[in-house]
């Protein structure tokens, strides 16, 4: 379904010039369809630039984007799927939160048992939110390769996966030790681990209790590196393992790749190691944590690590191994490099030779180089140690260059051609910069400013087409801006977050698009190939567990549908097909406990059914071929409807059962 170039190469050039033209007040006649596109433009009141950019970004009805873009879904606990470069949305999928249409969470087996798990004694509660911000894609030589997808709850410090098979989720993992997780959702180039590492440090004392001034000598951060079953891709807590951190900040992270393989950078803030107390005489956070002129990047060596958990040197605590900090520094997986004033992000080129960061309170980016990194090691170039003993890395002698791009740089992205892109909070804008040799750029053209363009408005996180891996393809960029303020009609107080399509064709920077996201707050987004997505599925096999994408022991086939008794427990063995369950009367005693399972037993793409059991507060999607199981105790009497909840066939209004709950 791709569009070629050939194609389009021609009709582009006649609509565009024809565009401009009109806007000269030249007005084409004679040109069939070319000639109306021009009228249809003049009457819609776009100008030459806007209708170049209409075409640009439109993909045509039937039609396949070449990108799809999984978004993080902020406070909606979700992810989302954006096809780029039309920006339409394709699909929410639920992590963290249950959601009504796929009825994740509300009653089916397989969705509970992915919640539950992930909202353990840790957090003593039932967990039904979280604050998704960076989606991880799995790789294969340092490319996406379409596998899965790891995303994080800052909030709760826990991480879901979703399976790119069916694009559900299969795990979430209470990350132990650590309350919050954020920084670096990054998986290793051949997705060996996916890190997580904590933004508030926490206690490491058996209570997770300790008094703020003791947050020097308890408090610690976390960097996770959670060991991946290369067939499931869930997470096993027993072959991973956590790097004990000081009680700095730790913020957004990396991955080594190429030139860098084997090395993962976190940037840091509040090295101050303020703790607030602004209504006890001190001072707030925010000033504390703003005070010094450097913070630190954490450079670790976490294939070094692996070997040092490996081979013991580790404590367990709380059902992970731990690298203790100071065994840490002893077996020199952990350095620092000076950053300057409160960095935010830190992102990793194509090659794998740079290290870009942005500092919030510095105009520049910083631009460091692995190989100045590891000789820097290697000599001990270091220009001191910190209040934990950790090795600092002399500045000037680990930094390549430094660029000055604008105010309030956060993040950067790359385009494979040598080029970065970073965000600028407080300008609302997007600089582009040239890295170093190493990336290609010519002597006497690196680190240069060279482009600038203006989104709308205050821009957090930024993305280009496969940007975070070796093949970084420099097609588009998207801007996740965080306030859109006059950019939509008022619709009251909350205002849509706006991404902006921008094209990288050309020399300068483009915005092609905007598109207002209504559900928050999406923070970081990768863009996949289409192509590269070969493990998604249609249908599922018949009689499919979507927990274990193994055949369920529970299945039922046409014919088998059945009723079983085991004294005050019911077992159900449904089938669900258009537009009718089988059986579609149930009878039951008060107090019986009722276990259905139920199977969709249709095989033909997008014939889902829901089934409904509004009385008992149950609601399942079922996809072809999907099997779940929803049980509940028939603790109230009455004659109860349930309902398939999905428009799937002409008589789906008659696909409806009753569910009779008799006094017993
Ligand atoms: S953080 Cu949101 S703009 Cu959580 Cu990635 Cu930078
Ligand atoms: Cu099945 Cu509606």
């Amino acid at each position: 379904m791709r569009v070629t170039a050939a194609r389009w190469f021609l009709p582009i050039v006649v609509i565009v010039s024809l565009v401009a033209g009109l806007l000269i007040g030249r007005v084409s006649g004679g040109l069939g369809g070319a000639g109306n596109l021009s009228q249809i433009a003049e009457q819609r009141g776009l100008t030459a630039d806007e209708a170049e950019g209409a075409l640009k970004a439109f993909t045509a009805p039937g039609k396949y984007d070449e990108y799809v873009m999984v978004s993080s879904g902020g406070q909606s606990g979700n992810l989302y799927l954006v096809g780029v470069p039309s920006m339409r949305l394709l699909k929410t999928i639920p992590v963290f939160t249950p959601e009504s249409w796929s009825g994740y969470g509300q009653g089916a087996d397989w969705s509970e048992k992915i919640l539950d798990e992930g909202s353990s004694d840790k957090q003593a509660r039932d967990l039904k939110w979280g604050d998704t911000h960076h989606p991880g894609l799995s790789e294969t030589n340092g490319e996406y390769d379409g596998r899965f997808v790891y995303i994080n709850d800052r909030a709760n410090g826990r991480i879901g996966m979703v399976d790119l098979r069916d694009f559900k989720p299969k795990q979430i993992v209470d990350l132990p030790n650590m309350q919050t997780s954020h920084g670096g959702v990054f998986v290793t180039p051949n997705t060996e681990y996916v890190h997580i590492s904590s933004m508030s440090p926490t206690p490491q004392t058996p209570d997770g209790y300790a008094p703020l001034d003791q947050y020097k000598e308890e408090y610690r951060g976390i960097s996770s590196w959670l060991s991946i079953d290369q067939a499931s891709g869930r997470i096993d807590l027993d072959k991973s393992f956590q790097i004990e951190l000081p009680p700095y900040t730790q913020d957004l992270a990396d991955a080594g790749k190429l030139a860098s393989d084997g090395f993962a950078f976190i940037g840091s803030y509040n090295t101050e190691m303020a703790t607030g107390g602004n209504m006890e005489g001190k001072e707030s956070i925010e000033q504390g944590a703003s005070a010094r002129d450097f913070d630190y990047l954490h450079i670790i060596d976490w294939k070094k690590a692996a070997v040092v958990a490996d081979a013991g040197k580790t404590e367990l605590r709380n059902g992970i191994r731990v690298i203790p900090l100071q065994t840490a520094i002893d077996e020199g997986l952990l350095y620092l490099a000076p950053e300057p004033r409160s960095p935010h992000g830190a992102d990793v080129s194509p090659d794998g030779n740079y290290i870009v960061v942005g500092g919030k309170l510095d105009p520049n980016v910083t631009i460091y180089d692995i190989e100045l990194i590891k000789k820097a090691i290697a000599a001990k170039d270091f220009e001191g140690n910190d209040e934990f003993g950790v090795p600092i890395l002399t500045f000037k002698s680990v930094v390549a260059g430094q660029v000055e791009v604008g105010l309030g740089p956060l993040h950067t992205q790359f385009d494979g051609k040598g080029n970065g892109f970073v965000s600028l909070f407080l300008d609302s804008a997007v600089s582009k910069f040239t890295l170093g040799p190493k990336a290609g750029i010519k002597a006497g053209e690196e680190f240069k400013l060279l482009d600038n363009v203006k989104v709308n408005y205050n821009i957090g996180h930024l993305a280009t087409t496969e940007g975070d891996t070796v093949a970084a393809d420099g097609r588009y960029l998207v801007a996740l801006n965080k306030w859109s303020i006059d950019r939509f009609p008022v619709i009251g107080t909350l205002k849509p977050q706006n991404f902006q399509l921008i094209d990288l064709a050309g020399p300068k920077m483009k915005v092609l698009a905007d598109m207002p996201i209504g559900f928050g707050e999406p923070h970081y987004v990768q863009i996949i190939k289409l192509s590269r997505l070969t493990s998604a599925i249609d249908v599922y096999a018949p009689g499919t567990d979507p927990l274990t994408m193994a055949a369920s022991a529970v299945a039922t086939t046409a014919g088998k549908e059945r009723v079983e008794r085991e004294g005050n427990t019911v077992h159900v063995y449904m089938t669900a097909m258009r537009s009718r369950f089988t059986p579609d009367v149930l009878r039951v005693k008060k107090g019986d406990h009722v276990v259905m399972h139920v199977t969709n037993i249709e095989q033909t793409a997008d014939a889902t059914h829901g089934f409904a059991v509004p009385a008992y507060n149950l609601q399942a999607s079922l996809d072809p071929g999907e099997v779940v199981t929803l049980e509940f105790t028939a603790d109230k009497t009455g004659s109860f409807a349930f309902y398939c909840t999905e428009f799937c066939s002409a008589l789906h209004l008659e696909m409806q059962g009753w569910l009779l709950v008799e006094p017993s």
